[in-house]
């Protein structure tokens, strides 16, 4: 039998797949279908305090490699997600999901991590600080001090476990800088990598950009991203203490995407675009495929191998 359980905080996952944040988990009926699914856990959209509309359409559209969205944070609002958590977590003690929150300010990030402290939510909060795609708001994970200075705030009361989402990032300095920072705090997980920001995608027939807001330009998902992707995972496995694990998302379509994550140090793999085109099925067929890569190489668990990159 080949064991696949992963582990983040005190929480034990019967596998390590899940959704990344923003794909099927926008509303209840979506969740539910992640709910129901193969999948080791899922994640909520990126809550902000009151409900959004987000950016006008076309706002995702899918490319021959990946994806490119400027969603722009729509979402149903912080309290429906956690309602959905605590709901979710009443019918089915011992599993647990991740919610999601992204404030357009420091104190809304504040007030949502006060509202998740004081409710009786059990599962695992994700900070995103790396939304691309509001016009006027830079992200906040490429703005170091801001990073520092959030986790310093959020760490002074904020006592269940929490993981940040970051952006990918692009050289060693900014590796170090930030695994500097990340260390100080007791967080569960950092989670690498969101989209490639503000990529630009052209219809050449039309000559035209294909998504509307910010004049076609948009975070960037699918194959495009694996190989940074995998930096950013393989770049914080070795930098942070050990007990910060990684989630690893970006470009993840097969079980071979998963076990290249896991290589690199992932605790948990994501999938975004792949599951936007395909649906919840997805994650069976991924399932099967890592177990079958597992069996020809001899491993019983994921253990056995993860963050055992080689290099040459
Ligand atoms: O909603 C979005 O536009 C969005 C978010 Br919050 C994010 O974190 N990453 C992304 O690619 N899109």
């Amino acid at each position: 039998m080949i064991e696949l359980k992963s582990k983040i905080a005190q929480f034990e996952f019967e596998n390590p797949l899940m959704n990344a944040s923003g794909v099927w988990c926008e509303n209840a009926e979506k969740l539910d279908e992640m709910k129901n699914s193969s999948s080791g856990s899922f994640v909520t959209k990126s809550a902000t305090p009151q409900l959004r509309e987000g950016n006008p359409s076309p706002r995702y559209v899918e490319v021959p490699l990946g994806s490119i969205n400027s969603m722009g944070l729509p979402n149903l609002g912080f309290d429906f997600y956690l309602n959905y958590s605590l709901k979710f977590q009443e019918e089915n003690p011992g599993k647990i999901n991740f919610l999601s929150i992204a404030g357009m300010s420091m104190e809304d990030n504040l007030e949502m991590l006060h509202k998740l402290n004081d409710s009786d939510f059990k599962g695992l909060t994700e900070l995103n600080l790396s939304c691309p795609n509001v016009p006027g708001k830079p992200q906040i994970g490429y703005d170091f001090e801001a990073t520092e200075k959030i986790l310093e705030k959020a760490f002074e009361f904020f006592k269940k476990p929490l993981g940040v989402k970051l952006p990918p990032y692009f050289d060693f300095a900014h590796f170090d800088e930030m695994a500097e920072i990340l260390n100080q705090f007791p967080l569960a997980y950092v989670n690498c990598i969101n989209s490639v920001g503000n990529g630009l995608y052209i219809d050449t027939e039309n000559e035209s950009v294909v998504i509307k807001p910010k004049d076609g330009f948009g975070g960037i998902g699918g194959a495009y991203v694996k190989p940074t992707a995998l930096a950013n995972v393989r770049a914080f496995y070795t930098r942070l203490n050990k007990n910060i694990k990684i989630i690893g998302c970006g470009g993840v379509e097969s079980g071979k995407d998963v076990f290249e994550h896991l290589l690199c140090g992932a605790e948990m793999v994501q999938i975004g675009t792949h599951l936007a085109r395909n649906g919840v099925q997805v994650f069976d067929k991924i399932l099967t495929e890592l177990s079958e890569i597992m069996n020809q190489k001899g491993y019983n668990s994921i253990d056995e191998f993860r963050g055992k990159l080689k290099s040459l």
